[in-house]
């Protein structure tokens, strides 16, 4: 059978007849770290296959452990038809329809729980042509919230950031939403693809700078209730591990799934998905027909949050829920200690006006730093 691998994309030949477990373990692949697809449909691992075949193999970067009941396919929890996707942490198998329920229950639970927003409110959502954010806005839009996206254009690579706004724009028009686009190049005169070319700062860190300020500029002047964010289990996990190791108790304060406005400049921000793990989410927009880039960002190799991932999938192979119940766990038990031990007061910038702390916000001396290097250039 044809077995197209992504991440770089290769087609390799393996002889047929085998069961998906069979081929994940003869191509040595971690099957929490992928999902198995065959003509737009997702396999479970009991699923058989044949010569005749042709297979994706599409990694999600994440995910739980798919664990089907031993001998014949999984059936799903719920309606007892055949299973299209296995949630290990849940000890759930589910077929399409229960499946998209599911994650729907999730999204549901979450925006209730935290009080999000309701279903007068104007939500920006921020989206990255990724799986995540674009099943975010699908399951707002489908359940009859008024969500504009908002993709910022942020040039890590030429052809990902075209790729990337085609993707919005493409489901945008599909849906008949609305799409707002911040061009980073024509818009602020400079692109993170120029700051990894320099050197001088890590890419990582200042695009994610670069998008605080934007998505928040957006809202606010926009005249948004909330900005949304697709942050999935996955990332919550990593960024609380990786906020622990440093201790680094303000950032650990804030890592709420909503956090109320504390400024008139400063949107209120929800993260709706952080019940969804990333294999989930990705399941979920192949399921629904959403195309998404599946290539990752040029310049990730910098990104330290994905070493948290790797090391987050490790555990979570041998205890399938260990995401969960950090990220839970921290919700129900620990947030509570940390919010207010490190009190910040916001003021305007006195060269934008957005909040900060100091008296030039982090983005303007980026950028002033940034205009003097091509002044002296
Ligand atoms: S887009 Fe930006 Fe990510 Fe690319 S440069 Fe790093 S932070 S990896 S989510
Ligand atoms: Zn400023």
């Amino acid at each position: 059978m044809k077995v197209k691998l992504r991440n770089p994309t290769r087609v390799v030949d393996v002889p047929g007849p085998l069961s998906v477990r069979g081929l994940l373990d003869r191509l040595q692949i971690n099957p929490e770290t992928v999902l198995v697809i065959r003509e737009a449909d997702l396999l479970t691992r009991e699923e058989r296959l044949t010569d005749a075949d042709e297979i994706e193999i599409r990694p999600v970067i994440s995910g739980g452990a798919p664990r089907g009941p031993s001998g014949g396919p999984a059936k799903c929890k719920r309606c007892r038809e055949p299973a299209k996707v296995e949630v290990p942490r849940a000890n759930a198998s589910f077929c399409r329809d229960c499946f998209l329920r599911y994650v729907r229950n999730q999204v549901t639970k979450a925006i209730e729980e935290h009080e999000m927003f309701s279903i007068t409110d104007r939500l920006l959502v921020c989206v990255s042509g990724g799986k995540d954010s674009l099943a975010l806005w699908d399951i707002l839009l489908d359940m009859g919230y008024d969500a504009t996206g908002y993709h910022v254009v942020l040039w890590t690579g030429e052809d990902y950031a075209s790729e990337s706004r085609q993707m919005c724009e493409r489901f945008a028009d599909a849906r008949g939403a609305k799409l707002v686009v911040t061009d980073l190049k024509e818009d602020e005169g400079f692109t993170i693809e120029q700051i990894a070319r320099e050197g001088r700062r890590t890419p990582c860190s200042v695009c994610g700078l670069t998008k605080r300020y934007l998505t928040n500029y957006a809202a606010t002047h926009g005249g948004y209730d909330v900005l949304v964010t697709g942050h999935n289990l996955d990332d919550e996990a990593a960024t609380l591990l990786g906020n622990a190791l440093h201790w680094q108790t303000e950032y650990i304060a804030r890592q709420m799934p909503a956090l109320p406005s504390t400024h008139e400049r400063l949107s209120k921000k929800v993260k709706p998905l952080y019940r969804v793990s990333e294999r989930e989410t990705a399941a979920y927009a192949i399921l629904r027909g959403i195309d998404y880039i599946v290539e990752e960002c040029p310049l990730v190799a910098g990104n330290t949050q994905l070493r948290y991932k790797d090391a987050l999938n490790d555990l979570e192979r041998r205890s399938p829920g260990t995401k969960q119940q950090f990220v839970f766990g921290y919700l129900d038990k620990a947030a509570p200690l940390f919010v207010g031990a490190d009190p910040v007061e916001l003021r305007a910038c006195s060269n934008c006006g957005q909040p900060t702390t100091g008296d030039v916000c982090a983005y303007c001396r980026a950028k002033a730093q940034l205009r003097a290097k091509a002044g002296k250039a």
